[in-house]
């Protein structure tokens, strides 16, 4: 008796023991699955939209990076660069294609017994790289990229999709910024998955700080109660100065001076198409000096004085405003209230020489002296946004329907399944943001007399 109970007891123990293996195996096979956790944080922030983290004052909005801008003396810029050539150019630009063929074609020195592929060798393997680039000149022109050495892993899923559906045929250079100095693993993970050459620049204190004008005790009182309040990153110094950097200087950083066209990216961003043509070229020669994918509502707690700032500004610098400007995108009543609607800045394919004009300095040291970085937490996406608004005639600005793209939590996919087959798209047509009533594009469309593209009513 006593032997078969405990007999019975064992084989207890044991199945308890395989069900509890069972279930730790499987929920840490789970957790590895990569993006199921972004697709739950992404499905998390869109229910979020209904409720009142994401509430505007029309509808609800995101975060988006944004800054302000202060104008900055010419050697604070000069001492900012920080580009030793060393660190400058991790790649010169002709070895990638070296390297590749060399990882792509481990056999093709020794004697391995399995039968060679004849498409892999290393000669082959470089001829198709180097027929892959896109013929004719170069545009004077840069990807960029602000982040911390912790951003490493995510910036370099944004690179490596940047890559694959656009730069491995054009090769155009990539600047990264960082408060901070860049660390070896961060300059030789990037640098490696890049296709051009890349250069890591240090941003200078003067322009990632409290200007002087600024009260702290005052700005200390900001970030305790939108703290209470719950107000997304409202709690955030780094956030504050990432918004204004965005907003008033990455355009004046030392490296970004040689330079006349940009690219942002983002860390974790996703490309769903192929880009078979030079953006950079298009906006050349099509007169473009703003672009977007993606437009939305602002968060209304984020900027409750901005508009009275930007008020401001045109009174004082009415030369400036554009005469065929876009101010029918931001309000509903001739510029007397702003409808919160702007222009997702994390991805922006834009002008240089157009930020670093008198107007725009202009603009940017008027809404940074009247303190809303951080007495608020202006986001450098409305501030932008209004500034391309009001600033450029409306025909400079340009909705790319063709770049299909996802930073958390909202997507473009393009509108059209002719457009998203023929561009060898991978995103559902039915996570497109475009058509959504907490988007802003269709007002753009409405502003520019753009017809509707076709199919649009579908995914209403
Ligand atoms: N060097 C540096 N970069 C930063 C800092 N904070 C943010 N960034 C970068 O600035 C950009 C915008 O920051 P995010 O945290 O993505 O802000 P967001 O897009 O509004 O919010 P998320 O939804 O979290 O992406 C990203 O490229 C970040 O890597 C910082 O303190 N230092
Ligand atoms: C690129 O643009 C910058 C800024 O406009 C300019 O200073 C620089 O000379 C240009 N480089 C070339 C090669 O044209
Ligand atoms: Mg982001």
């Amino acid at each position: 008796m006593a032997g078969s109970t405990r007999y019975m007891r064992y084989i207890l123990i044991a199945f308890v023991a395989l069900v509890v293996i069972f279930f730790i195996s499987a929920s840490s096979s789970e957790s590895r699955v990569p993006g199921a956790d972004r697709v739950h944080s992404a499905t998390e922030m869109l229910k979020g939209q209904g409720n009142s983290l994401w509430k505007g004052a029309s509808s609800s909005s995101a975060t988006s990076s944004d800054a302000g801008t202060v104008p900055a003396g010419k050697d604070s810029l000069a001492s900012d660069a920080k580009s030793s050539p060393a660190a400058d150019a991790v790649k010169p630009a002709a070895s990638h294609h070296s390297s590749a063929s060399s990882a792509a074609a481990p056999h093709a020195s020794d004697h391995s017994t399995t039968s060679p592929n004849p498409y892999s060798g290393s000669l082959g393997g470089q001829n198709s790289l180097t027929s892959d680039t896109a013929p004719g000149p170069r545009m004077n022109a840069t990807f960029v990229t602000l982040a911390r050495n912790s951003d490493v892993w995510e910036i370099s899923r944004s690179i490596r999709q940047v890559e694959d559906r656009f730069n491995h045929r054009y090769h155009y250079d990539w600047v990264f910024l960082n408060d901070a100095d860049f660390d070896e693993t961060f300059k030789s993970v990037t640098g490696a998955l890049t296709s051009g050459r890349t250069r890591y620049g240090k941003i200078d204190k003067e322009h990632w700080g409290f200007p002087e004008f600024i009260d702290q005790d005052k700005a200390a009182k900001v970030r305790e109660d939108m703290h209470e309040r719950k107000i997304i990153y409202g709690d955030s110094i780094s956030y504050r100065h990432m918004c204004r950097y965005e907003s008033g200087f990455f355009f004046r950083h030392p490296l970004m001076m040689e330079y006349e066209w940009y690219w942002r990216v983002e860390p974790s961003i996703e490309l769903f198409c192929d880009i078979n043509y030079d953006t950079f070229q298009f906006m050349a020669e099509n007169n473009k000096k703003y672009s977007f994918v993606l437009s939305l509502y602002e968060y209304f707690e984020t900027i409750p004085t901005l508009w009275d700032s930007v008020k401001g500004f045109m009174k004082e610098h009415p030369e400036h405003i554009a005469k065929d400007n876009s101010m029918g995108f931001l309000s509903d009543d001739g510029g007397m209230t702003y409808n919160h609607c702007h222009f997702w800045s994390n991805f922006e394919i834009g002008n240089l020489d157009w930020l670093r004009s008198d107007a725009y300095i202009d603009y940017f040291n008027h809404l940074d002296h009247d303190g809303g970085f951080f007495y608020e937490r202006w986001g450098d996406a409305p501030v932008h946004s209004i500034a391309a608004a009001l600033l450029l005639p409306k025909d400079q600005i340009h909705f790319f329907n063709d770049i299909a793209y996802y930073h958390v939590p909202f997507t473009h996919c393009p509108t059209g399944e002719k457009t998203r087959l023929e561009l060898r798209c991978h995103c559902n047509p039915k996570d497109n943001f475009d058509w959504n009533g907490y988007s802003c594009t269709k007002r753009f469309y409405e502003l520019n007399k753009m017809p509707l593209p076709e199919g649009y009513e579908k995914e209403q």
